[in-house]
């Protein structure tokens, strides 16, 4: 499987989250993205090759106009109004309240496009996250000219970003460009799986009312798990997308059998649109061991997800994105890539 990668990545790299009532060091690091390097490497996976294309024309499809006017800018104004440390939001719009007047300062704007506390922008983050998108156009690119699968090797992760927010240490919503850039290349549908144990609410927002991207996720039941107010079994769609969102909450706890079930539900869902693609926001904080995660999946249950999703017999782009269990990630997301490459008989190394 090729496999597209950029060094670029490690331009964002957040200093600190509010975890627990305390500032820790972020769990979503550079490391992460270098440990899956050197696992697809030492696995042999495939090719590893650099983004070729530019990924802000599928993001501009997804995401409002004035929303990447901030993220383009932001880094510089806060620098320019002599802020130390990186920039966070502190103040958002509640249901208690309603904007009626554009933000304008910093910390109005900061509020305005994000929805939690736990993602800071430094001054790398714009190019890291345009870098993933890049990454993102180019292995959707792959497959569309014909690869089985290919894996967007990118960080930071996307699946939170919506139309006009970030969160959830996402900016730009990758999984979502990928979609857009198969679409664009001819497919006709495009199937997205999110298997990230959290919610995607970024990608369900963008799709959420196109029926040519039918948007399927698995994950911790949000009355308990982050993103809490998104993913519910009652989000289905709306207008031309009503019927095209499927949520499959699942309890904190949930191990390999009952989370098979699900998955195997979802993808016969995705199935009944008769996709001719699928793009996997390959999350891999499902795993036991994740830190801020709450299911039960082990190691040898990776292969069998993969073996799964090569089922529905589509061309497939991977799409990194959670999993904070950095020492186990590598294995992990092998593990996925490599039961998918066996059970769809598509070889190691092309
Ligand atoms: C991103 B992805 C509190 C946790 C804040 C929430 C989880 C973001 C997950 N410190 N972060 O879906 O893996
Ligand atoms: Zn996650």
């Amino acid at each position: 499987m090729i496999v597209i990668h950029s060094p670029e990545h490690a331009r964002h790299h957040s200093q600190c989250e509010v975890h627990n009532g305390a500032l820790v060091p972020s769990f979503e690091s550079p490391r992460r993205a270098e440990i899956v390097l050197e696992a697809v490497t030492a696995a042999d996976l495939g090719p590893i090759r650099p983004p070729s294309a530019d990924g802000l024309a599928p993001a501009a499809v997804l995401h409002r106009v004035d929303y990447l006017r901030f993220l383009e800018t932001i880094w510089n104004d806060w620098q320019s109004a002599g802020r130390a440390g990186e920039a966070m939001a502190f103040s958002w719009c509640t249901h208690a309240f309603r904007p009626r007047q554009e933000p304008l300062g910093l910390d109005a704007r900061l509020g305005y496009y994000s929805f939690c506390v736990d993602t800071t922008i430094n001054a790398g983050t714009w190019g890291a996250a345009r870098s993933a998108a890049d990454v993102c156009r180019t292995a959707a690119a792959v497959v569309c000219d014909g690869a089985a699968g290919a894996f967007a090797l990118c960080r930071p992760p996307g699946h939170h970003a919506g139309p006009g927010y970030f969160g959830g240490y996402c900016f730009l919503n990758n999984a979502g460009i990928a979609a857009q850039t198969l679409r664009d290349g001819g497919c006709a549908r495009v199937a997205v799986l999110d298997v990230d144990f959290h919610h995607g609410n970024g990608t369900q927002d963008v799709f959420y009312q196109r029926g040519d991207v039918p948007f399927a996720s698995l994950h911790g039941d949000p009355r308990h798990c982050f993103p809490f107010y998104s993913g519910h079994a009652d989000e289905t769609g709306a207008g031309p997308g009503a019927g095209a969102t499927l949520n499959l909450p699942l309890p904190p706890g949930t191990t390999w059998p009952t989370y098979a079930e699900a998955l195997d539900h979802a993808l016969r869902w995705l199935g009944g649109f008769d996709p001719d693609a699928l793009v996997v926001s390959l999350g891999l904080d499902t795993f036991a061991g994740d830190p801020i995660s709450a299911f039960r999946l082990e190691t040898d249950d990776f292969p069998r997800l993969g073996e799964r999703l090569a089922s529905l017999g589509k061309p497939t782009v991977f799409v990194l994105e959670g999993g904070y269990a950095a020492e186990d990630l590598g294995r992990n997301a092998v593990g996925v890539l490599g039961g998918f490459e066996s059970a769809s008989g598509s070889g190691g190394n092309r």
